[in-house]
Parts: structure tokens; sequence; C-alpha cells
């Protein structure tokens, strides 16, 4: 059994990662390493906010860890909410404020073109690595379903005429922006590490 520290503080997400990852893997919680407070997003892409998240937890404990920052990107809306995607509408988690936002911002709009991203980095034996998954689509003009989180009420993938909160969770892992990344998390644990390690002195400095 593999453990490995998962940087987030979203219930949805660990158990759509801990279905992907597999028994092989076991998935320890922020909560159980005593990181208890929210991790500071401050960077400007999600490729930023995965590091900063995943070095939060590496600093901290010199752990392997890894972090999911997921963006949803609309065409017509020039790529937004992306990388604000979970403060949309409020500073809160608000998914249903953020889906009512976005319908109104793409009423009357033709234009549906959306795609979520999601960017894992993942620190293993000091190394730095990242990984992307991205699934193309649709906002649709209602929500539907009931499955899932977040934006899942309005985001239709490509060749399906549903939702992903009309999926099972399976069947959305199997095509989504987070199935992908973690699959290709995945085969990055099962291969030997190349690089050099981050030098022990930025863990040794906190710990
Ligand atoms: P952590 O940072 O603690 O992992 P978070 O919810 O803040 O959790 P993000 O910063 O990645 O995660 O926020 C992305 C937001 O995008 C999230 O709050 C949801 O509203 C939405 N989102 C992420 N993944 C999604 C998915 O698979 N389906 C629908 N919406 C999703």
């Amino acid at each position: 059994m593999i453990k490995i520290v998962f940087a987030t503080n979203n219930a949805h997400k660990l158990s759509e990662v801990r279905a992907v990852l597999g028994d092989d893997y076991e998935l320890v919680t922020l909560k159980e390493v005593g990181i208890t407070e929210d991790i500071p997003e401050t960077g400007a892409t999600l490729d930023e906010n995965a590091l900063i998240k995943a070095r939060y937890v590496f600093d901290r404990t010199g752990l392997d860890c890894f972090a999911d920052d997921t963006g949803l990107e609309v065409e017509a809306l020039g790529g937004a909410p992306g990388v604000h995607s979970a403060r949309y509408a409020t500073d809160g988690h608000d998914f249903k404020a953020n889906n009512r936002k976005l319908l109104a911002e793409l009423e009357g709009v033709d234009n549906r073109r959306a795609r979520f991203r999601t960017v894992v980095s993942l620190i293993r034996g000091g190394v730095e690595q990242q990984v992307e998954g991205i699934v193309e689509g649709v906002i649709a003009t209602e929500e539907s379903g009931a499955e899932g989180f977040g934006y899942d009420p309005l985001f239709i993938p490509d060749g399906y005429d549903k939702t992903f909160a009309e999926m099972t969770a399976q069947d959305k892992n199997a095509i989504s922006h987070r199935g992908r990344a973690i699959a290709a998390l995945k085969k990055r644990l099962t291969k030997k590490l190349l690089s050099q390690p981050l030098t022990p002195k930025r863990v040794n400095k906190k710990m």
C-alpha cells in the first residue's frame, strides 16, 4: 500500500480520486497530517495553485503529496470562471450561486463551449511533477441531475446528452478532467524517479 497525502478540503474530490487510484494507494487527508487551516490559493493559474497547495503540505510534513486545482473554462467568457471557479459568485464555495451566475452570464449566448481542466501537482521523494486532465463539452441552459458537485449539473461532456450530475461517479470518472489527470498521476507513481529531489533544506527549515 502506497501512502500519499492528498492536499484537499473538498470531500467530493477525495472520493473521486480514491475511486480512480484504487486499493493500492492509501490517501492521507490534510486533517490526518494536522493541517486544518485553508491553504491560501494565491496563484494566477491552475498550475500555480496546484503547486502552492502541494508545496504547502510538503514544506510542513516532508511527505509525498499531491494537490488538484480545477477550473471550468467557458469559451464565450474568455476562459472564466477558470482559476476563480470556487469563488465565482461569492467568497465561499457556494455551488448553487455559482451555477446561477454562470447561467445568467450565458443567457442568450449561442456559443456554450466549455471545458473542465484539472492540474495535479505531485511531490514524490521531494521531486515535483505536474499532470493535467481535460474534458470538453457545453454548458446546458438549465441544471439537471443530483450527482457530483460544483458545476456538474450544468456541464454536458461531448458525446453525451446528459450532464455530469446525471451520471454515476464511475461514469464521470471514466471521462472527466479529474479522472484523466488522476490516471496520468497513477502512471507517474508507478515510474522510477529520474530527477533530483528538492533540497531537504526547505523541509527541515519548518519541521
Ligand atoms: P481544494 O482546493 O481544497 O482541493 P476546492 O473546492 O477549493 O478544493 P478548487 O480550488 O480546485 O477546489 O476549486 C474548483 C471549483 O471548481 C470547485 O469549488 C467547484 O466549484 C468546481 N469544480 C472542481 N471540480 C469539479 C468537478 O469535477 N465538477 C464540477 N465542478 C467542479
